[in-house]
């Protein structure tokens, strides 16, 4: 069944440069509803947990560092075909290769600090946003 939900960290570097209000209204004016909003600082320890499925790739230890660097914003959005509308919206991994009008061609500086997380299921939209709200 698909759901109608995804979720979103908007990252250090985003949230330091002041790019918290640009980025949700990127998102609002995109057509998602945000259900749940939260600032929160990561501990390297969460940052591992959150990111446990990259821990055999090569730049997870840096990852985990850079997501533990400031505080972030995380979402729960909502809208119809959420997952992969949001993933369009974000653009690619690395900024360099993201489309005109997405969030990170905008607001990205590297493939690692690349401003916005987007869910890539809808189950690991339901795991990532209970490991913020429940
Ligand atoms: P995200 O999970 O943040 O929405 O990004 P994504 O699906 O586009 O990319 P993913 O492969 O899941 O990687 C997660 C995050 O790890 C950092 N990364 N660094 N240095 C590198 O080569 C590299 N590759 C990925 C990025 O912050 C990426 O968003
Ligand atoms: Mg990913």
């Amino acid at each position: 069944m698909a759901t109608n939900r995804t979720f979103t960290m908007i990252k250090p570097d985003a949230v330091q440069d002041n790019h918290i209000g640009g980025i949700l209204g990127m998102i609002e004016a995109a057509g998602f509803r945000i259900v749940e909003l939260q600032k929160v600082q990561l501990t390297a320890e969460r940052a591992g947990q959150f990111y446990e499925v990259h821990k055999e790739r090569p730049f997870y230890q840096d990852l985990v560092k850079y997501m533990s660097s400031g505080p972030i914003v995380a979402a729960i959005l909502e809208k119809d075909n959420a997952v992969a509308d949001f993933r369009t919206l974000i653009g690619a991994t690395n900024p360099a290769n993201a489309e005109d009008g997405t969030i990170r061609k905008k607001y990205a500086k590297s493939i690692e600090a690349n401003a916005v997380h987007g869910s890539d299921s809808d189950e690991n939209a339901q795991i990532e946003g209970e490991f913020y709200f429940n």
